[in-house]
């Protein structure tokens, strides 16, 4: 589809080389639930999350500011028709070998620490936490990319000390936390809970850059806070009805995932498209 030289390939999104200097991220229309990529495309995800990752850039350029720091955005739209508006023309980083992860919210794999350690990773929690519980303060919990296949590895805050040197991890820790509040702070205003989310950062020269796609639904978990009921699992604003039909067609989550039928396709794009609009305060087009 594009003439370019294909330097990564993610589950849902490809990296191009654009230059010495420039690499092309392209979003796709696949989507991922239960770990397997499902067969089915959903129309717009890829044009939807790029443009909530290119409006929450604007958006946090002031908070990267504070620390010096910057996004590697250069445009969104001086891409190649073929990707237009689901590709981000980008800056080539150094990237930091740390998936930096803000929790404000108890979920998944932050429940099963609590319960085991009281603690999440170097932050000790009060009793009584449960799945969904808003934390007392936001809490880093970083993770290095495991192989392919296998999940995030958790590490403590001494192992990015150890990959990037103590100043730079406690940057990132600062940045990532600073990040997550105030992105935390707007998706709560248009009726989303930022539970989670994951930053990818890299070096341009000594510059602390912002990188990846940024607070999209495929690096975070939004729920609706209209819902929002700590006890059990919360609902994901974007994927709950997929998982719920997914769970109720029999996938055994082992074998190839099944097609999806258009109303399951239909709501899930509108989901996506919901999520945008009220984010951004604009229609999508
Ligand atoms: C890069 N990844 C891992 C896209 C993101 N600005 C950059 N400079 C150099 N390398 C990268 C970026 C960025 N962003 C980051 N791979 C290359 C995350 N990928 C996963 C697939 O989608």
């Amino acid at each position: 589809m594009l003439d370019l030289p294909l330097v990564a390939r993610g589950k849902v999104r490809e990296v191009y080389d654009a230059g010495a200097d420039r690499l092309l991220l392209v979003a796709s229309d696949r989507i991922s639930a239960y770990d397997s990529v499902l067969p089915t495309p959903i129309p717009d995800k890829g044009r939807v999350l790029t443009a909530l990752s290119v409006w929450w850039f604007g958006q946090l350029t002031p908070v990267l500011a504070s620390f010096g720091a910057s996004h590697h955005l250069v445009s969104a739209t001086d891409v190649p028709p073929s990707v237009a508006g689901r590709a981000m023309l980008v800056r080539r980083l150094t990237m930091l070998p740390v998936e930096c992860v803000a929790r404000g919210y108890l979920s998944g794999s932050g429940t099963v620490e609590y319960q085991r350690t009281g603690s999440i990773r170097d932050v000790p929690l009060p009793a009584g936490l449960v799945e969904g519980s808003r934390l007392p303060e936001p809490v880093f919990t970083p993770s290095t990319k495991a192989e392919v296949g296998e999940h995030d590895e958790a590490i403590d805050f001494a192992a990015v000390a150890a990959a990037v040197g103590a100043p730079r991890a406690e940057e990132l820790r600062e940045l990532t936390l600073a990040l997550y509040r105030r992105g935390a702070e707007i998706a709560l205003d248009a009726g989303i809970v930022l539970a989670d989310t994951k930053f990818e950062f890299g070096l341009d020269g000594p510059d602390l850059v912002l990188g990846d796609e940024v607070l999209t639904p495929d690096s975070s978990r939004f729920w609706p806070a209209t819902l929002w009921s700590p006890g059990a699992a919360q609902p994901s604003f974007d994927k709950q009805y997929l998982r719920d039909w997914l769970t109720s067609s029999g996938w055994d989550r082992v074998s190839p995932p099944p097609e999806l039928p258009a109303d399951v396709v239909e709501a899930t794009r509108e989901r996506y498209v919901t999520a945008y609009e009220r984010l951004t305060g604009t229609p999508f087009t």
